[in-house]
């Protein structure tokens, strides 16, 4: 999965026509490098970062995946909570709902289950203005597996198909360098709950913590990091660095399912 943030900062080269543009192109890459899904997001979960209104989240992300759906041949994502801009993302042709909070927003539910598409179930702990400020658990892996239970039960009976589910520790978002460390030891925990595992590592702050590095010096560390997630049971790895990450993939299979390579 390649992120495609439309945030105004990420394609900020002056009038809306350009953004798009630039935002079309992106995709256009990452799909030749080898992306399945394109997530497309419009308001940022950074730790601190101020929540963006409906219309502005809207008037970001409904053009770009508009001429995404009739220009990259893969699923587009919609990467929200709020409702209402997953009604309208899967109305433009998203194939694909990825909501940090899980479908926790009043009414998401019930938007989902009309929207008849996939949805990535994420754990927050805490809101993105101040989930990083003290974030605890019993523990880190059960209290995660419990809660993401828990919303897969909430999504059966809100009339979610379990088979059209994802689930995602959601690292980074209300936990310490420790907790997400020992999340990636053991994400095959999460395995147990019969559903693909979706893991975002890609450039986070917990790489800057164990390393030391500046965000525009964290690739090999997320590929790395990548690598480590599919190893450990992950079925699909969020990542702004697309080629890096295939070709590591790629290897991996090369040595352990020799089989891949023919498909
Ligand atoms: C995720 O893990 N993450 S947005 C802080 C950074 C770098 C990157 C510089 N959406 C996830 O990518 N959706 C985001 O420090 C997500 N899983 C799913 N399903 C945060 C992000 C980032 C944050």
């Amino acid at each position: 999965m390649g992120v495609l943030n439309v945030t105004p900062d990420s394609f900020s080269d002056g009038g809306r026509f350009t953004a798009r543009e630039a935002a079309l192109a992106q995709a256009r890459r990452m799909v030749e490098e080898g992306a399945a899904v394109v997530d497309v997001g419009g308001e940022s979960t950074r730790p601190g970062a101020q929540p963006v209104s409906v219309q502005e989240e809207l008037d970001r992300v409904i053009p770009v995946i508009e001429s995404l759906v009739r220009k990259v041949a893969v699923p587009v994502s919609i990467d929200t909570a709020k409702p209402e801009v997953m009604r309208a993302a899967v109305a433009a042709g998203a194939g694909f709902i990825n909501d940090v909070l899980a479908l926790r927003a009043e009414g998401a539910l019930s938007v989902a289950a009309e929207a008849k598409v996939p949805v990535c179930l994420m754990h927050m702990q805490g809101e993105p203005r101040c989930m990083q400020e003290n974030p605890q658990y019993q523990d880190v892996v059960s209290d995660i597996r419990d809660f993401l239970a828990a919303r897969v039960a909430a999504c059966e009976a809100a009339g979610i198909p379990r088979n059209q589910l994802v689930i995602d520790p959601g690292f980074g978002f209300g936990k310490t360098l420790e907790h997400n460390l020992e999340l990636l030891r053991h994400l095959r925990a999460f395995t147990a709950l019969g559903l693909p595992v979706l893991a975002g590592l890609s450039r986070k702050s917990l790489i800057g913590k164990a390393l030391g590095l500046p965000v525009e010096r964290r690739l090999h560390a997320s590929v790395a990091l990548a690598l480590m997630a599919v190893q450990n049971g992950a079925r699909i790895v969020r990542v702004h660095d697309v080629a890096p990450t295939v070709e590591a993939i790629r290897m991996w299979e090369a040595v352990y399912s020799p089989k891949a390579q023919e498909t």
